[in-house]
């Protein structure tokens, strides 16, 4: 069942580069609620965790040490149709790709810092969300 909700972070490029409010701005303006918020920094231990899906693909070492190279923002947001408007609004993993005036094409450099995640189903949604927040921050 469609929850409506998708999860993001503003990535530690994104977060070092200054792009914290210009990229929630953005993610308003395109009809995202926001329903829980945090700022954190990852240890290894916690990015390695999060993108054990990937653990088996060469960039998996190289992708926990971004993560954990700085702060990040963990974000729940809500909005119907929330998984595919908001990887439409971030636009291709691949910032060289990635639409113009997608968030993705306006902050990010390089396919690694890519200025931010954002989730690709509804059940890893939940799941990602249930990660950095418990059931009392995202009522
Ligand atoms: P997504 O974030 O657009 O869903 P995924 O393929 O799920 O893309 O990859 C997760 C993250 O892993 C990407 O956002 C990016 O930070 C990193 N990543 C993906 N492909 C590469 C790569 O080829 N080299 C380095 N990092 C990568």
């Amino acid at each position: 069942m469609a929850t409506n909700r998708t999860f993001t972070m503003i990535k530690p490029d994104a977060v070092a580069n200054g792009h914290i409010g210009a990229i929630l701005n953005d993610i308003i303006a395109g009809g995202f609620k926001i329903v829980a918020m945090k700022y954190i920094q990852l240890t290894t231990e916690t990015a390695g965790a999060f993108y054990a899906v990937h653990s088996a693909r060469p960039f998996y070492g190289e992708l926990v040490n971004f993560m954990t190279s700085g702060p990040i923002v963990a974000v729940i947001l809500e909005k119907e149709n929330a998984i595919e408007d908001f990887r439409t609004l971030i636009g291709a993993t691949n910032p060289a790709e990635a639409a113009e005036g997608t968030i993705r094409n306006k902050y990010a450099k390089s396919i690694d810092a890519n200025a931010v995640h954002g989730s690709d189903s509804d059940e890893n949604a939940q799941i990602e969300g249930a990660f950095f927040f418990s059931q009392f921050e995202r009522f």
